[in-house]
């Protein structure tokens, strides 16, 4: 029989990738899609899928929404993925933040329990809940320290869904997952908005990219290999938390460094904190028609955070012996295929 899935946030990264993982594996998928007056379906275009989906209007903040889709759809496995995601924004938009990220797990679970109980749900956790990092590895056994409004509203995301696991018997799960990216990630995060700027700065359209805490370090993996782990945890007979993570932690400015060089520039670093600027040290590529010292990166203190989380780095053991995942990407692949879809694709808007 055909399996069934739900997932809220269809329309973001992970949602698409997630979707195009089910459908490819003979799901019927159904998505949920909160009303917005610009287009939010250009990732299911682009991977081709938007056809090959069921919609429904709901958002996570309309609890009966979530009734009817869970109604409707039938599903018997629920992806939780929708959420004020941007952590930047979770500090001028607290409460909503709460309502959406946070709250929105209550409502989606309790939809859950009226009806069909067994319908087996997961939660997308986040590596965020560590912020101020209490061991050198984070595991599912590294106390929690959230360190903006976001990472407190996922971190009550996280306990509910551990709460009414034990509560009422659902097969509930958090993958606790640690930074991933791909050429479908937000503009606003920084993995993509240093690659969009190096295809921009090519291409003239601007000189210089405005960055804030490049000394912030992230372990960072594909988004494509993550949605198959949320897959695998939803597909274990007991409903348990698993952290998803790479292993390997990178500074936000070897990012930059590694994402001009795929595209042919090498660049220095000068400076400290705000101080700090990169310039071209070398040009190997052509088609750049810019001297070298010129200065391509600034950083600009508009886009430091109020509290920081300086290093995540996760232990993937158990997701590793317990699911048998592990990521098929490294970083390098990430930013080639990052930088390599940004040059391509400079005129699309997002
Ligand atoms: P994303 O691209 O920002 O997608 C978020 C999704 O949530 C979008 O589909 C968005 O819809 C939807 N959404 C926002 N507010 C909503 C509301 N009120 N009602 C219904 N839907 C709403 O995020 P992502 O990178 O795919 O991440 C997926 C999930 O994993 C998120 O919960 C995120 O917090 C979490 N997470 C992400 C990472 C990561 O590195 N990517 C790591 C750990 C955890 P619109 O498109 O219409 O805005
Ligand atoms: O790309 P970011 O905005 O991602 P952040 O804050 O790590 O959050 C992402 O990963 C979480 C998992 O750990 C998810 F739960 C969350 O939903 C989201 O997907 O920022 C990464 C780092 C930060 O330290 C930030 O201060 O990059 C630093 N940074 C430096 N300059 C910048 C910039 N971040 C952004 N967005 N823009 C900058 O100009």
């Amino acid at each position: 029989m055909t399996k069934k899935a739900l997932i809220t946030g269809i329309t973001g990264q992970d949602g698409a990738y997630l979707a195009q993982f089910l459908l490819a594996k003979n799901y019927q998928v159904y998505g949920l899609v909160a009303r917005r007056t610009s287009d939010s379906l250009w990732r299911l275009r682009e991977l081709n899928i938007e056809s090959d989906v069921k919609l429904f209007n709901g958002d996570m903040m309309d609890p009966a929404s979530l009734v009817r889709a869970m109604e409707e759809s039938e599903a018997s496995e629920v992806y939780n993925l929708a959420a004020q995601s941007f952590v930047g924004t979770s500090w001028q938009q607290p409460s909503l933040t709460g309502q959406v990220t946070a709250l929105g797990v209550t409502h989606l679970l309790e939809a859950i329990r009226i009806i069909n109980p067994k319908t087996k749900f997961y939660q997308a956790s986040s590596s965020e809940i560590f912020g101020l990092i209490q061991a050198e590895r984070q595991n599912e056994k590294t106390p929690f320290y959230p360190r903006s409004p976001y990472g407190v509203a996922k971190l009550y995301g996280h306990w509910m869904t551990v709460n009414y696991r034990e509560s009422f018997g659902l097969h509930a799960s958090n993958g606790i997952l640690f930074n991933h990216e791909s050429p479908l990630r937000g503009i606003e995060f920084v993995s993509r908005k240093i690659t969009r700027g190096v295809a921009q700065i090519k291409k003239g359209q601007i000189n210089k990219l405005y960055l804030g805490n490049i000394d912030a370090k992230r372990d960072w993996g594909y988004a494509g290999d993550y949605v198959e782990a949320m897959w695998r945890i939803l597909q274990q007979d007991k409903a348990e938390d698993y952290v998803i993570a790479t292993g390997v932690t990178t500074y936000i400015r070897d990012f930059v460094r590694f994402s001009f060089a795929e595209a042919g520039m090498e660049l220095t670093f000068e400076g400290e904190n705000e101080n700090e600027i990169a310039k071209i040290a070398a040009c190997n590529n052509p088609e750049y028609q810019l001297p070298i010292g010129t200065v391509v990166v600034r950083v600009d203190p508009q886009y430091y955070r109020p509290t920081e989380v300086d290093l995540l780095i996760g232990d993937p053991t158990k997701s590793k012996t317990q699911l048998g995942w592990k990521p098929q990407y490294d970083l390098a692949g990430l930013v080639k295929e990052m930088v390599a879809s940004d040059l391509k694709n400079l005129k699309r808007l997002s």
